[in-house]
C-alpha cells in the first residue's frame, strides 16, 4: 500500500483560511475518538487455552506464526503451515518475540523527560499529558517558524507506519525519512534503471546462483532463505563475499572477493558471455535497448577477466567458468539481487551491471530467473490532507550546497557521481545522509522538531556522533516505539506501542513472485498503558483539530474534505474494520485471514506477464534498458562503468557491516533467549588470524577500533574466515540507552565508527567506505 494515501488532486483554496473557519469545523468534530482494538479485545474472555494465527513483526519478513495462548499468556509462537512464503517455517527470532510483551525493558506508559536530554530522567504521564505535551510543542514550532515542514518525521515499513505518514499529513510537513536509504534503496534504482521494477529471485527453481554481497543463510530473507538451503540436487550455489559466512557452509563454490570490486567481476562475466557469444540473441533482439553499445562499452575498455583478476583477487579461469555456467544455465540462472546495497557510493552501477547481465542471458519472467513481483490488490481510503501555505520542500531535495561533505575524496571527480545532488531522492523515502546533514548545517531551513516511529537512527544511521548533534540541535523528540531505544532515550516524549502481540494491523500484500495478503489481529489483550500506532494518529488528529490557531494557513474547503476523508472515514472506523473493507472484493477473504492468517489468489507462481506482445517495461524506451537514456540525460554513466575503490593503507582495514541470524539490525539483542542464542554476551571484532598473530593479537583480547569519525573498543575474535584487508562485527552492542538492560554499553556500536558517506545518485547510505585500524590495548 502507498504510505502517502493520496495525490493531493485539488488545488487550494487561495485566500479562504480563517480561524472563523477552523473553529466551526472543530466544533462539529470533537467527538471523543471511539476507542478502538484495545477495549474491543479486553471484553474477550482469556480464559483456556487458544491459537491464534497471525503475522511476525521481528523483521521484514512477516512470516505467519500460530501462537499458543493459555489463559491469557502466550506459551509459544510456531510456524503456521499454511504460510507458504517461508515454506512453513519460523526463525528464531519470530519465535522469541513470544518474550516481546512480557519484557521488563518495554515501555509500559508515556513518559516525558524532566532532566538534561539523554540523562534519562522521565515523568510517566497519562496519554491526555502527553497529547497535549506533543500538540503545544509542534504549534509553538510550527508558528515560531512559520514552517511546517520544520517538523520532520523518520520511520522504517511495518504494517501501521502508514498511520504515521498520516500524521505527518495531518502536519503537513514535507519532511518525511524513511528507512530504504539505510537499506536497499540503491538496488531498487539500479535494477529498475534496467527493467522499470525491482524484482524477485526465483531460486526454487533456478540451475545456477551466484549470490554476491548477500549473507542468505544468516540475513533472513522469505522464501529466499529457505529455498537456498534446501537447494536441490541440480542446482548450483557461487557464494562471494569477503567473509566465510554461514552460507559459505552451503555454497558449491566461495570466492572471498576484494571488497568494493564486484562491479569488475560482473563486467568481466559480461565481456565474456558476449565475445564466446553466449548470450540470448532472439531475448536481447525483442526485449532490450542498448545492447550494441554494451559490447562497444566492454570491448573499449576491456574488460577481460585478466583485467578482473588484478581488481577482485578471483581468478581469471573461475570468472572464466563463472560465465560459461552462468550462460549455460539460463534463462535459470540469476545473480541473486540481495537486499541490503548500502555497501558503497557508486552501488547502483554495480546492479546495474547484476540486472544486465540477466537480461543479456534472457533468464528474466521464466522460471529459475528474475521475476516480477506480483501483488494483490487492496481497497484503501482516500484521504484528502489539506495544502498548507506553510508546508515548505523537502530539505534534502534539489541541489544541496554540502554534498561533497558527504562523498569521499576519490568519488568528487570521475566517477560518474553526481556531485551537487541526490538524482533519484525518492519522495515519501528521502535520503537519511543528505537528511542529517541538511539539518545540521540548517540549509535550505531549520528543522527543529521531530517524530521517530519503529526506527532507531542512533544506531542504524552510520556516524552516531552526527545523529546525537542532530537531536541535540531539536527543539522537539517524539519517539514511538515498543523499547526505550537510544533514540527514544534522547527524546523529549516518548510513547509506548502495543507489540505486534496485542494489536490489529491492516492487511498489505507481500509482493513477490507468488504474492500473498497477510494482516495481524491480536493475540493477547494489550499489556499495561499502551497503545497502537493508529489509535495515537487519531488522537493527535482530533487534538490537533481542537487547536484553531493551528490551520489559519489553509482553506475551508481543504479541512472540510480532511473531516470527512480522514476525521470521519479513517479515524471513526478501528483497524479491524478496515481490513475487512481492505479485502471486501475477495469474498470470504477476512475469514481465510483470520482462520488461517494467510490469504492468497494463487499459490503457483504466473510467469511471462512482461514478455507479451506489447508490453511496455516501466522505462523511457518501454524496454529493458540495457543503456538507460535517462541516466545519459542526467550525465550519469548510462552503462555500468568501473572506478577503482581507494585500497585501505598499511596498518588500515575495510570495516564491512552485516546480520547476525538471532538479531534483527539493533532491535533484538536486547531480548534474552536471544542474547543466549547468540553465544556470547557481547560482539567481537573478526580480524584474520594471520594479521592478529603479527599483530599479537589472541582471542579475547580487547582492542581499540578506531575511524576518522569514532573509535570502540571490543574484543577480538581473530579468524580465518576473513579476508587480511577486511573487519566486521556484529551490528547492535555497544548501546547508549540504560533502557536496555542487556547490552547497555556492552560490547562496540558499528553506527559509532562507520563514516556518513552516500551513494548520491539513489541517495542511500554507503556504509563500506570506511577504513579503521585496530590497536591491542
Ligand atoms: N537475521 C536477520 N535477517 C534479516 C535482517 C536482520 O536484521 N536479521 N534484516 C533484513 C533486512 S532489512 C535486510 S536489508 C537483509 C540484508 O541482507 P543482506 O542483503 O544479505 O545483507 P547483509 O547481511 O548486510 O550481508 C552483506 C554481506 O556482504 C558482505 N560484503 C561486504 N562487502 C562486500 C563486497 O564488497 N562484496 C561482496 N560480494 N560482499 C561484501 C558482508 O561480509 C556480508 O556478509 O536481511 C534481512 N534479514
Ligand atoms: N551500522 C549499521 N547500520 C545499519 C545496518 C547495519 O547493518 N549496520 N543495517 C541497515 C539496514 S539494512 C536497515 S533495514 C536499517 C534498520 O534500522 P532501523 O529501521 O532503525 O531498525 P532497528 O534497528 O531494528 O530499530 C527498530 C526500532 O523499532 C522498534 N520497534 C520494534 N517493533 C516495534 C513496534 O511494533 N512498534 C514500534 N513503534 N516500534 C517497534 C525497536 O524497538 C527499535 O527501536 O539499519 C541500517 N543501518
Ligand atoms: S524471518 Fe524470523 S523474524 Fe523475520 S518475520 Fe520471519 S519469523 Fe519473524
Ligand atoms: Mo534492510
Amino acid at each position: 500500500m502507498s504510505l502517502l494515501k493520496t495525490k493531493v488532486t485539488r488545488r487550494k483554496f487561495l485566500g479562504a483560511t480563517s480561524g472563523a473557519v477552523a473553529a466551526t469545523l472543530v466544533a462539529s468534530n470533537f467527538g471523543v475518538l471511539k476507542s478502538v482494538s484495545a477495549s474491543e479485545e479486553k471484553s474477550k474472555s482469556s480464559k483456556g487455552r487458544k491459537f491464534v494465527p497471525s503475522t511476525c513483526a521481528i523483521c521484514v519478513n512477516k512470516c505467519g506464526f500460530i501462537a499458543e495462548v493459555n489463559n491469557g499468556v502466550i506459551r509459544k509462537i510456531n510456524p503456521n503451515p499454511r504460510y507458504f512464503k517461508s515454506r512453513s517455517m519460523i526463525c528464531a527470532r519470530g519465535n522469541a518475540g513470544a518474550k516481546a510483551p512480557y519484557d521488563p525493558d518495554r515501555l509500559k506508559k508515556p513518559l516525558i523527560r524532566v532532566g538534561k536530554r539523554g540523562e534519562g530522567k522521565w515523568k510517566e504521564v497519562s496519554w491526555e499529558e502527553a497529547y497535549d505535551y506533543i500538540v503545544d510543542n509542534v504549534v509553538k514550532l510550527v508558528k515560531k517558524y512559520q514552517n511546517r515542514s520544520t517538523i520532520a518525521f523518520a520511520s522504517t515499513e511495518g504494517f501501521q507506519e502508514e498511520y504515521f505518514i498520516d500524521l505527518a499529513n495531518i502536519i503537513g510537513t514535507a519532511n518525511t525519512v524513511r528507512h530504504p536509504t539505510l537499506c536497499l534503496a540503491s538496488n531498487i534504482q539500479g535494477y529498475s534503471s534496467v527493467f522499470g521494477t525491482f524484482p524477485d529471485a526465483d531460486i526454487l527453481n533456478a540451475e545456477f546462483v551466484v549470490i554476491s554481497g548477500s549473507n542468505r543463510a544468516e540475513a533472513i530473507v522469505t522464501p529466499d532463505t529457505i529455498d537456498m538451503a534446501k537447494k536441490h540436487r541440480d542446482q548450483t550455489l557461487v557464494y562471494i563475499d569477503p567473509r566465510a559466512t554461514k552460507t559459505t557452509a552451503l555454497a558449491d563454490k566461495w570466492y572471498p572477493i576484494k571488497p568494493g570490486t564486484d562491479l569488475a567481476l560482473v563486467l568481466a562475466v559480461i565481456y565474456v558471455i558476449i565475445n564466446e557469444n553466449l548470450y540470448d540473441k532472439e531475448f536481447v533482439e525483442k526485449y532490450t535497448y542498448g545492447f550494441d553499445k554494451l559490447v562497444e562499452h566492454v570491448n573499449k575498455n576491456q574488460y577481460t577477466p585478466e583485467w578482473a583478476e588484478k581488481e577482485t583477487e578471483i581468478s581469471a579461469k573461475e570468472i572464466y567458468w563463472l560465465a560459461r555456467e552462468f550462460a549455460k544455465h539460463a534463462p535459470k540462472s540469476v545473480w541473486y539481487p540481495g537486499r541490503r546495497s548500502s555497501f558503497y557510493t557508486n552501488d547502483v552501477y554495480y546492479r546495474r551491471a547484476c540486472a544486465i547481465l540477466n537480461a543479456i542471458c534472457g533468464a528474466w519472467d521464466k522460471p529459475g530467473g528474475l521475476v516480477p513481483k506480483s501483488k494483490i490488490p487492496l481497497r484503501k481510503y482516500e484521504i484528502e490532507f489539506p495544502i498548507f501555505d506553510w508546508t515548505r520542500e523537502r530539505i534534502d531535495a534539489g541541489k544541496v550546497p554540502f554534498l561533497g561533505d558527504v562523498l569521499p575524496e576519490h568519488d568528487k571527480t570521475d566517477a560518474g557521481l553526481p556531485t551537487d545532488s541526490c538524482q533519484y531522492l525518492s519522495e515519501k523515502d528521502g535520503s537519511w545522509i543528505i537528511f542529517r546533514e541538511a539539518i545540521l548545517k540548517g540549509v535550505p531551513y531549520p528543522v527543529k522538531g521531530l517524530f521517530v516511529y519503529k526506527q532507531n537512527p542512533v544506531e542504524s544511521v552510520p556516524n552516531r556522533k552526527k545523529t546525537l548533534q542532530m537531536l541535540e540541535q531539536m527543539e522537539f523528540i517524539c519517539t514511538i516505539d515498543v523499547a526505550m531505544s537510544d533514540t527514544a532515550w534522547y527524546s523529549d516524549v516518548v510513547l509506548p506501542e502495543s507489540t505486534y502481540l496485542e494489536r490489529w494491523d491492516p492487511v498489505h500484500s507481500l509482493n513477490g513472485i507468488v504474492p500473498i495478503a497477510v494482516m495481524r489481529q491480536p493475540v493477547i489483550e494489550p499489556l499495561f498503558d499502551t497503545k497502537p500506532m493508529f489509535e495515537i494518529m487519531c488522537n493527535l488528529a482530533h487534538r490537533f483539530m481542537e487547536r484553531e490557531d493551528f490551520w489559519e494557513d489553509t482553506s475551508e474547503e481543504d479541512l472540510e474534505m480532511f473531516k470527512e476523508t480522514c476525521l470521519k472515514r479513517l479515524t471513526k472506523n478501528p483497524v479491524k474494520d478496515f481490513a475487512k473493507y481492505q479485502v471486501s472484493q475477495y469474498p470470504g477473504a477476512f475469514e481465510k485471514l483470520l482462520k488461517d492468517g494467510v490469504f492468497y489468489l494463487s499459490d503457483k507462481p504466473k510467469y511471462g506477464k512482461t514478455l507479451k506482445d506489447g508490453f511496455r517495461f516501466k522505462t523511457r524506451t518501454g524496454k529493458i534498458e540495457i543503456y538507460n537514456v535517462k541516466y545519459e540525460e542526467k550525465g550519469l554513466y548510462p552503462l555500468p562503468v568501473y572506478s577503482r575503490h581507494e585500497d585501505p593503507k598499511p596498518g588500515q582495514f575495510r570495516f564491512v557491516v552485516g546480520r547476525h541470524g538471532q538479531f534483527t539490525h539493533a532491535s533484538t539483542q536486547n531480548n534474552p533467549w536471544l542474547l543466549e542464542a547468540y553465544g556470547d554476551k557481547e560482539n567481537a571484532v573478526w580480524i584474520n588470524s594471520k594479521v592478529a598473530a603479527r599483530m599479537g593479537i589472541k582471542a579475547g583480547d580487547k582492542v581499540k577500533v578506531k575511524s576518522p569519525v569514532g573509535e570502540q573498543i571490543v574484543k577480538a575474535l581473530p579468524t580465518e574466515y576473513i579476508r587480511p584487508d577486511v573487519v566486521f562485527y556484529v551490528h547492535g552492542f555497544g548501546r547508549l540507552s540504560k533502557g536496555l538492560s542487556h547490552i547497555y554499553r556492552v560490547g562496540a556500536s558499528d553506527a559509532e565508527i562507520i563514516k556518513d558517506y552516500v551513494d548520491p545518485i539513489s541517495g542511500n547510505a554507503a556504509m563500506h567506505e570506511t577504513f579503521v585500524t585496530i590497536e591491542k590495548i
